[in-house]
């Protein structure tokens, strides 16, 4: 998979993809993650990438020039076409199911922004589709983008040591995941539950489908409700 990032603030990206999973998953390949700066497309000597909106009211916009002109020469560094996405609170919140959807691809192209927003002519002109990462505002895009960088690769075959791994996250089935117990045995008085103990697979399999059941229903029944959807 090649990851195209489009952002005022390049730096930002460098520690969180350089530890751990992100990390190795670019060493071996899996990944290719490029950073382009939009400053870098500006026209004027100023580097100017905002403007006041029309029609007056607070903050700055991301103007489309740009925009344009960094993602057409982005989007020439390969020849997949990828699929566009605009980092906004506006968009379509972004969960597990999209995850799973946007590891499927072979080229994603994130764009985020700054300020107050984009000029509209940039979603419309890209073709872009939206996503928000939760109901509240960043002060741009690019943790959004980084949150959806790790949750995407985590789930490219071989990205986790182990391959089973991702399949028994939370939410991979619509439920928390059921409670985990590691060395020692007892700790603070607190005892591992004995079926852990008892060697009986199919016994601690139904116990974990049981509790990861429980939990949802106690800490996130909306969860429950949204599988009645389905
Ligand atoms: Cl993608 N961007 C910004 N600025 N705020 C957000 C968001 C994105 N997702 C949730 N809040």
């Amino acid at each position: 998979m090649r990851i195209d990032v489009l952002t005022l603030f390049p730096q930002m990206f460098e520690s969180p993809l350089n530890h751990s999973i992100l990390k190795r998953a670019q060493d071996v390949g899996l990944v290719q993650i490029a950073l382009t700066d939009i400053r870098d497309f500006a026209a004027d000597s100023f580097r100017k990438v905002d403007d006041k909106p029309y029609g007056g009211g607070p903050g700055m916009v991301m103007m489309p020039g740009p925009v344009f002109d960094c993602f057409e020469h982005v989007q020439k560094l390969s020849s997949e076409k990828g699929r566009v996405i605009l980092l906004t609170p506006q968009g379509q919140r972004f969960d597990q199911a999209k995850a799973l959807e946007l590891s499927a691809e072979n080229r994603l192209i994130l764009i985020a922004g700054k300020y107050e927003g984009f000029d509209e002519r940039i979603r419309i002109g890209l073709g872009a589709e939206q996503i928000s990462i939760g109901d509240y505002v960043l002060n741009g895009g690019e943790l959004a983008a980084m949150v959806i960088i790790d949750a995407v690769v985590r789930l490219l075959p071989g990205a986790l040591g182990d391959e089973d791994s991702p399949k028994d996250d939370s939410f991979s089935d619509g439920l928390l995941e059921y409670p985990q117990y590691t060395r020692p045995e007892v700790f603070r008085d607190m005892k591992v539950p004995d079926i852990l103990l008892s060697g009986d697979h199919a016994k601690i399999a139904e116990w974990r489908k049981q509790q990861a059941l429980e939990r949802t229903k106690k800490w996130r029944p909306d969860l429950l409700k949204d599988c009645d959807k389905k």
